[in-house]
């Protein structure tokens, strides 16, 4: 209930403050469209620290509206801590669930009963079956990759798997692992994994730094898979042409690093550029431009605190060869699953990113320009969910799923 409330003071503030917001009242989106209103940027909240950012509307920028009627419908409450969404080819929707089903939703909502076959999952903390991809022949070939926390001797960590969709849709045929993020670690926390393919048929696998003192420094080791995104075939070899190949001393597969928890992965429709966010601390919520070989520099710099308050290694920012996020959020979104929206049937929606929030309970929708946040608006503020996955169904609409069990469908009125 606070949050609502929260929610519907920053809706006044932002009508309020319109009126004077005339320096830069229209502004344009990535389509060259108009924005006629500008609002206050939509945190109201005080800073969990005094950091200033590295240029302009890199937080806080000014708040927008979506002006065209959309509509927001409940599907299903049925579904069992859904994770992540992959959009079947008839427009119906596979989800994993965190402890370890696969389900098929139907358009309608209506949902199969537990697909079986996957390997067994550790769902504790923030472990489970969790992301999901399918193959870009998946029409012919019914291949699925997911992504789970698996257990070893040493501990769990961020595993990947593939296999069938049978034709009778029940069971998942010649499950196998082929890629395991190592080292495994004893903590249920940060495993990041989202999957997605690119253009050239390999597969970007995100991962955490498993959040203990102990590991986060491997975020930034390049013999270590913790805190990276990394890009594979869908063999689990390490992908042609990646930053680091050849190069003795850093694991192949590495594609980019420094992360600290990336849950979400996501190509710009235009530019073809890979985004990700990924949850900072207390304060520090990222998104990023995902290049090459770059260093996103956790825990080097970062814009929160430790949860207790206290900061965070030399308390620095900005790091010569470390890269800066396009947005940050303090206090936090908790970004989880995302995507950008294709077509315009919610006009000034076209190429923005919609971004499930777990803790701040809204989605968040960035409007970017140049590659750089020019708007952002909360949508669906006032449902107390818990927005795990954003994808968009091939009806155009966005479909979202909560960790308390909801599938929305939210589109054009
Ligand atoms: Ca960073």
């Amino acid at each position: 209930m606070k949050e609502i409330g929260t929610s519907l003071g920053m809706l006044m503030t932002g009508v309020t403050l319109v009126v004077f917001s005339c320096s830069s009242s229209v502004q344009e989106d990535t389509n060259g469209s108009s924005i006629d209103s500008t609002y206050a940027p939509v945190e109201t909240k005080a800073p969990n620290t005094d950091y200033k950012p590295a240029f302009e509307g890199q937080t806080r920028v000014a708040g927008v509206k979506t002006t065209t009627p959309y509509e927001v419908k409940v599907l299903t409450e049925g579904l069992n801590r859904p994770w992540g969404i992959a959009v079947l080819p008839d427009g119906r929707f596979l989800i994993t669930e965190k402890g370890g089903t696969l389900r098929i939703a139907a358009a309608d909502g209506t949902l199969s009963e537990p697909i079986s076959g996957l390997p067994p999952v550790n769902d504790a903390g923030q472990g489970g079956l969790l992301g999901i991809t399918l193959d870009p022949d998946f029409s012919n070939n019914r291949m699925v990759y997911w992504s789970f926390s698996e257990n070893t001797a040493d501990g769990t960590l961020t595993a990947v798997a593939k296999g069938r969709l049978a034709d009778n849709e029940r069971t998942i045929e010649g499950a196998r692992v082929i890629y395991r993020a190592t080292p495994a670690h004893r903590s249920n926390l940060h495993y990041g994994s989202r999957l997605l393919f690119d253009r050239t048929g390999n597969l970007f696998v995100s991962t955490g730094e498993r959040s203990d003192i102990v590991t986060r420094p491997q975020a930034q080791d390049l013999n270590s898979a913790l805190g990276k995104i990394l890009r594979i075939t869908p063999e689990g070899k390490p992908a042609p042409g990646n930053p680091f190949e050849g190069r003795s001393d850093v694991r192949p597969e590495i594609y980019s690093y420094g992360h600290r928890n990336v849950q979400g992965l996501a190509f710009h429709p235009i530019t073809g550029d890979l985004w990700e966010t990924e949850f900072g601390p207390r304060g520090g919520d990222e998104l990023n431009l995902v290049q090459p070989g770059k260093n996103y520099g956790w825990p080097v710099i970062t814009y929160g605190l430790e949860y207790s308050g206290k900061k965070i290694g030399d308390s620095i920012q900005q790091h010569e060869g470390m890269e800066q996020p396009v947005y940050y959020w303090d206090p936090v979104l908790s970004p989880s699953g995302m995507t950008f929206f294709k077509g315009n049937s919610i006009p000034e929606w076209e190429n923005n990113l919609f971004i499930g929030g777990l803790s701040s309970v809204h989605i968040a929708r960035l409007v970017i320009k140049d590659n750089k946040v020019v708007g952002e608006e909360r949508l669906l503020t006032g449902e107390a969910q818990r927005f795990r996955d954003v994808q968009q169904g091939h009806d155009g609409a966005l479909y979202a799923v909560t960790d308390g069990g909801r599938l929305y469908r939210i589109g054009k009125k």
